[in-house]
């Protein structure tokens, strides 16, 4: 195997972000993840021009309001796919370098602890 085969067990699809006309926004960036390895994996960072931070974020559910909250990284279970949800795992874009307008495709990369460095291209959406 080549060394680099770490960078194959982990697969990102649908990846997106809402449409914004502003500047300095904060967006969750959202997409489906699957772990084809035997090993359990997690997410670490995310990377994206367009936008100056990345973190990780879940959302809390105690009293009041679901509240959004960093975390270190986002489990993601062996043999598993893991949907990322604006209300649940997720990954959060702060301040936004560029309007996000329906229709463009963007880039990102999305690093993983066992599975290495993923490129993915990232759709921006119309709100329904
Ligand atoms: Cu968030």
């Amino acid at each position: 195997m080549p060394a680099l085969a770490g960078n194959n067990s982990v697969h990102i699809s649908n990846a997106w972000v809402a449409a914004s006309d502003k500047l300095g926004a904060d967006v969750p960036l959202l997409m489906t993840i699957k772990n084809d390895a035997e090993n359990d994996d997690v997410l670490l960072r995310a990377r994206c021009p367009f936008v100056n931070f990345t973190e990780r974020h879940i959302v809390d559910r105690g009293e009041g309001a679901p509240a959004m909250r960093s975390i270190k990284s986002i489990p993601i279970p062996a043999k598993k796919t893991v949907e990322l949800k604006a209300d649940g795992y997720h990954i959060m874009l702060l301040q936004t370098r560029q309007t996000l307008v329906e229709g463009t495709k963007l880039a990102c990369s999305v690093t993983f602890q066992n599975g290495g460095t993923v490129e993915t291209e990232v759709h921006v959406r119309g709100l329904p």
